[in-house]
């Protein structure tokens, strides 16, 4: 995926005229109306798979995926990472992955296509590591003024953050229009664009400025945009402040992106852990998260790659499945207030046997799990299980298998 520097400079060129004509947008799938249930399509083990590496394991599943009903599959990172699981990003232009290869991900993404579902790319430009160092970035090559000049690095020549510090990777300065925002906008769009995304999945917007993501969505134009915006705080008693939070940040994107339902996350983590089901309906009559006040722009939510608990079963997040009950809340229409709508959902693609315990044993932490969406028109879609146990040999017993409906939850059902 290397470009030449000819090539480089000619995209910079078209880019800095496409970015001063671009005009702010809400995409598609935000814009009210939407049909949209993105399923996350990684976990944070996924990095270990090889044999297939985890791209082909995607690719095994492209069917089932779309026979789901999911309509969006949100990808892992896909840039050259420090960090296996993507998100220490170093060479940005290069698309070989513990996930994969470049040409294993633009095929997987091909297929996902051809069957109608999307895909959705991880954007981590909070920050960057060197290729051999703290801050000696290549592909594409960026000085030091690429840095903020409060980095823990003490090498950054770039003006102050405008987000929260990342002490892992070195804030961007995204004010600097030359390197950083140039050489986002042409990595979005001619070295992610190509492989086939169409939406975007912002990491750590608290680190940087809302108003930079509403520029790069803009340029990049997505059917979709979600950021990970969590508030500072999550106070049960005032719930309000932290679904301003988010509504803040998606108002200084411009409305060029939505943002995640962090709100309903917390309220549901109270709900089934303590059974305060009553404080999913507000007083008026709405969801209590972010749904309640700006539904077309909220995600709703349930749990990813690095929310989930693990307390059992080794190591990784793995009581998802546990918590795809949850996700029966959130793809429900009813769950939205506006049950002639399925606002976007998103749960996450179960793991196979990759975290399976060291000692081989019996335990299975991962019980049946039944996913599906309810059709405007009141109908079930298709629901199928995926059963895991630690001791089952990987095979045909971990394929995905057709089960029986069952009864579904919905906030009617709870209060
Ligand atoms: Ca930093
Ligand atoms: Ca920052």
């Amino acid at each position: 995926m290397k470009k030449s520097t000819i090539v480089a400079l000619l995209a910079a060129g078209m880019m800095t005229s496409m970015a001063a004509t671009t005009q702010a947008a809400t995409p598609t799938q935000q814009a009210g109306g939407s049909t949209a249930i993105v399923l996350q399509g990684f976990h944070w083990n996924s990095a270990n798979y090889a044999g297939p590496d985890w791209y082909n394991t995607l690719l095994n599943n492209v069917g089932d995926i779309s026979t789901m009903g999911f309509t969006h599959v949100w990808f892992p990172p896909p840039s050259d990472s420090s960090a296996k699981e993507g998100y220490l990003p170093r060479q940005l232009n290069k698309l070989d992955s513990k996930y994969g290869s470049a040409a294993e991900l633009t095929n997987v993404v091909s297929a996902f296509k051809n069957k109608g579902v999307k895909s959705i790319v991880d954007v981590v430009v909070n920050h960057r590591v060197g290729t051999t160092g703290w801050s000696d970035f290549t592909n594409p090559n960026w000085t030091t003024y690429s840095i903020v000049n409060g980095d823990e690095c003490n090498c950054g020549l770039g003006n102050p953050d405008t987000g929260q510090g990342f002490s892992a990777g070195r804030d961007l300065d995204h004010k600097n229009v030359g390197e950083v925002q140039n050489g986002i906008v042409n990595w979005l769009n001619f070295t992610l664009k190509p492989v086939g995304f169409s939406g975007l999945r912002f990491d750590y917007v608290k680190g940087f400025g809302a108003n930079y993501v509403g520029q790069y969505a803009n340029a990049f134009a997505p059917d979709f945009c979600v950021g990970e915006m969590w508030p500072d705080s999550f106070d049960l008693n005032n719930l309000n402040a932290n679904r301003q939070a988010i509504m803040d940040w998606i108002n200084g994107t411009g409305s060029s992106c939505g943002a995640f339902d962090f709100t309903t996350k917390g309220i549901l983590n109270d709900a089934l852990a303590n059974g305060n089901y009553w404080r999913l309906k507000a007083t008026d009559g709405k969801p209590q998260g972010a749904i309640g006040w700006w539904p077309a722009m909220s995600v709703t939510f349930v749990d990813n790659h690095d929310t989930g608990p693990a307390e059992s079963c080794g190591t990784g997040q793995n009581l998802w499945a546990v918590r795809l009950g949850a996700g029966r809340l959130c793809v429900h229409p009813v769950a939205s207030g506006h049950p002639d709508r399925v606002l976007p959902a998103h749960l996450q693609l179960e793991p196979q046997d990759a975290d399976r315990g060291a000692d081989g044993g019996a335990q299975e932490c991962r019980r049946d799990v039944d996913v599906g969406r309810r059709h405007p028109a009141g109908h079930a879609g298709p629901v199928r299980g995926h059963r895991h146990r630690h001791d089952a040999p990987a095979g045909d017993e971990n394929r995905p298998e057709q089960l029986e409906p069952r009864r579904r939850l919905d906030l009617a059902d709870v209060g």
